[in-house]
């Protein structure tokens, strides 16, 4: 069977492109190794850039957001017991973020996708490709122990970091740049009303935490806890007992607690892979990035691959010319550059590295105390939070 482009994931990177795609009237099938109520069952990110938004509406998926989403106009700080509000939409000259988790973006998706009769397959097994530097590409996967091949013109690996199309590529022809944290994150999801209407990120000194919400009755709290760590040794009680310890009186006469509905432990790292077009493979997402969670960023970084991606595949189906095509790796990565270093500086202004001694500590409150008395670094902060243009 021949299909124009072949995804590879279905996650929001495979199903973006692939409602985009359709709205051009290129057929596209999905292959994800999970089942889909796998994949809605993992809870991940939660705050939306505004292009993240607006390329959801181009892809007629924006009704539920725009009835559901909570805009927000800034955050706090709280550094060592000292609030202090980054006021995203007077600095950055009137934008804001959607809290929109994750999760239901991908449902939204998932939904477009089945009303326009576009194929996935869910738990496709041993997902390979092939020949993708001929003239024809190729993905051989298992569906209910029958092998099934598919030739196309492109292959798109929206697979994430562990999936098979990045591992394809010979490592000879890939650079990658790496920094794993010495620290994980302990997220919790809970039914409760959350602490604050806007998010909190806390710097304390036993650790980072970060009070963020899903909806006014679902709240997402995180802590920096060790890599070590095993989600089993946190009870509920444990969580909320630490939370607290983190936070200021005012979070804490607000804190509501409750039972965990989700709990479990993601590692940091900072990690790009370049170049992203291999041929006829084009890696977009995880599949080719991964930022740390602090700045925000990992969910719209894959929205604005897509965005080139779809783009520069549109063009190409339109014109036969292969221009956007042959600049999307550069093209990308100048962005996701941009987001790595803002996701790496918010995550060594709030976080708890012992090992950079009492002078490393010191840099963190004299950035601090420049982010708050200094218009342009709240100006340079708030720019890189709500999205830096596509
Ligand atoms: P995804 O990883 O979401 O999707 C890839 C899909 O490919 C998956 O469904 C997978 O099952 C499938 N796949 C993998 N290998 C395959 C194979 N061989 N064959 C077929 N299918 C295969 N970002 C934020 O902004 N804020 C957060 O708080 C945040 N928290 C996160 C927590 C965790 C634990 C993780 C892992 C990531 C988190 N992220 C967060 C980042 C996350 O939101 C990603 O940026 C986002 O999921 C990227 O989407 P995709 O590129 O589609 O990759
Ligand atoms: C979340 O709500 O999951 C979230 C919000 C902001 C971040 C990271 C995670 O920076």
């Amino acid at each position: 069977m021949h299909v124009p482009v072949v995804i590879v994931g279905s996650g929001p990177s495979g199903l973006l492109l692939g409602q985009l795609l359709h709205l051009a009237g290129i057929e596209t099938v999905i292959l994800e190794q999970r089942s889909k109520a796998y994949v809605l069952g993992r809870i991940r990110a939660g705050v939306l850039e505004q292009g993240m938004v607006d390329m959801l509406e181009r892809a007629g998926v924006g009704a539920r957001l725009r009835a559901e989403g909570l805009v927000h106009e800034g955050f706090d700080i709280l550094f060592e017991g000292r609030r202090h509000r980054v006021d995203l939409h007077g600095l950055s000259g009137g934008t804001d973020v959607t809290v929109y988790g994750q999760t239901e973006l991908t449902l939204d998706l998932m939904n477009a996708r089945d009303a326009a009769g576009a194929k996935t397959v869910y738990e496709a097994e041993d997902v390979s490709i092939h020949d993708f530097d001929g003239e024809r590409a190729r993905v051989r996967y298992r569906k209910d122990g029958l092998e099934a091949w598919l030739e196309c013109d492109f292959i798109a690996g929206c697979d994430g970091f562990h999936g098979v199309c990045r591992q394809s590529v010979s490592p000879s022809r890939i650079t990658t740049h790496e920094r794993e944290y010495p620290f994980g994150w302990l997220g919790v999801l809970s039914e409760t009303r959350p602490v604050s209407e806007e998010l909190i990120y806390v710097s304390h000194p036993r650790g980072f935490a970060l009070c963020s919400m899903r909806s006014h009755t679902l709240s997402r709290y995180y802590l920096q806890c060790g890599l070590e760590e095993r989600v089993e040794e946190w009870s509920d009680e444990r969580f909320w007992e630490e939370l607290r310890r983190r936070l200021d009186d005012a979070a804490n006469r607000d804190l509501v607690t409750g039972p965990s509905i989700e709990k479990s432990i993601a590692p940091l790292r900072s990690f790009v892979a370049e170049p992203m077009r291999f041929g006829r493979l084009f890696l977009a997402g995880d599949a080719a990035h991964i930022v740390p969670p602090t700045g925000a960023k990992g969910l719209n970084l894959a929205a604005s691959d897509v965005h080139y991606l779809s783009g520069a595949l549109i063009d190409y189906y339109r014109t036969n010319n292969e221009r956007g095509l042959d600049a999307y790796s550069q093209r990308a990565l100048r962005r996701v550059w941009q987001a790595e270093r803002f996701s790496w500086w918010m995550t060594n202004l709030l976080h708890l590295f012992p090992e950079n001694g009492s002078f490393g500590r010191e840099m963190q409150r004299a950035e601090f105390a420049y982010l708050t008395a200094s218009r342009a670094a709240g100006m340079a902060l708030a720019e890189n939070y709500v999205g830096l243009p596509y």
